[in-house]
């Protein structure tokens, strides 16, 4: 049944955070539930604007997601990548015919002079979408990667190499000088607000590029709601992706609890999975209330109850 709460926002990438904001869908009315999504992955490439978060999030709630790869879509076939691999052109980034539509359309609709925003919104009617997906900002935020290799920008370092250079810092170019859409600033402002959720996506690449945008700081942080993380780490592991190398590289043991120590006074209540249950005690503070649950999200089960928790958690906080 779905459940009458305030307005949920949550900060996403893609692939992890689409998990639970596919739960939170399920169980939350049309409207309720706004999601701020990082744009800091997209590039320019082969000519074309891609912004695989928004498409991850976009395609895995219409239901069209490739369930395999967690991005790009179902049912897809790649003659456009043989045939550009047959002319030599640059094939390390694979677009899909299905998906290529997506770029395509939306690159034209940015050349006549439309918002990021304004297209999201569309595509996500078209596909049956009724969970609101911002882009953090219609301005451009590139996430560069400095490695020991030189700096990288995302896509370069993230799927051109694998994430295999060793990172020694990150860059979030443009987005000390990027506003926030409209749309988002007047979400984090809404006075029916019941909680902000930090997925779990990785929070180097994914979600430190929405907080470098100062008034999307500014405006979480005098929200009239608790802001609850839920980690990307299992028992020093990364549930999916780079994060745990990251954190090695970057001098960090890669904990729950330095996840939670990442966001700081940011966040009012962390939820880390049952296996590190032991460290409750050792984050929680009289301003940072912990919890711990099973976060692992494989079946459309395991999203909803993470998101029930979440939300659980999160009205916990606001009593
Ligand atoms: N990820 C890959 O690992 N390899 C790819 O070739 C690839 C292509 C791709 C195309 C469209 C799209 O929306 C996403 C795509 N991704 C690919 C995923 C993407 O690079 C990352 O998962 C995100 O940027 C990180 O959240």
């Amino acid at each position: 049944m779905k459940k009458k709460s305030g307005n949920v926002v949550v900060l996403s990438g893609g692939v992890g955070g689409a998990k639970l904001v596919l739960g939170l869908s399920r169980i939350l009315t049309d409207g309720q539930l706004t999601v701020i999504a990082n744009t800091g992955d997209d590039f320019e490439h082969l000519g074309l604007a891609i912004s695989p978060d928004l498409d991850t999030l976009m395609y895995t709630l219409a239901g069209e997601v490739n369930a395999e790869t967690g991005w790009g879509l179902r049912h897809e076939t790649w003659s456009f990548m043989a045939s550009l691999e047959q002319l030599g052109g640059e094939t390390w980034f694979r677009l899909g015919d299905r998906d290529l539509a997506t770029h395509i359309e939306r690159t034209r609709r940015l050349a006549a002079g439309e918002s990021l925003t304004e297209i999201t919104g569309d595509f996500c009617r078209s596909l049956t979408v009724t969970t609101n997906i911002l882009p953090m900002s219609d301005e451009a935020v590139r996430t560069r990667i400095r490695t020991d290799n030189g700096p990288l920008d995302f896509q370069h370092y993230f799927v051109r190499d694998q994430a295999v250079p060793k990172v020694i810092g990150l860059d979030y170019v443009g987005a000390a000088d990027a506003a926030p859409s409209a749309k988002v600033l007047e979400v984090l402002r809404k006075t029916n607000l019941s909680a902000i959720i930090i997925a779990p996506s990785n929070p180097y690449l994914s979600i430190d590029p929405i907080l470098a945008i100062p008034a999307i700081d500014a405006g979480i942080r005098g929200a009239d709601a608790p802001v609850v993380a839920v980690s990307p780490i299992v028992h020093g592991m990364a549930v999916k992706g780079p994060t745990a190398k990251i954190m090695t590289e970057l001098g960090l043991t890669a904990s729950a609890d330095n996840i939670a120590r990442h966001y700081g006074d940011l966040i009012n209540g962390f939820i880390l999975d049952t296996t590190d249950g032991n460290m409750v005690e050792q984050i929680e503070t009289p301003s940072l209330k912990v919890t711990s649950c099973d976060t692992i999200m494989k079946s459309l089960e395991d999203k909803i109850r993470v998101a029930n928790s979440s939300l659980e958690f999160a009205h916990s906080l606001s009593q």
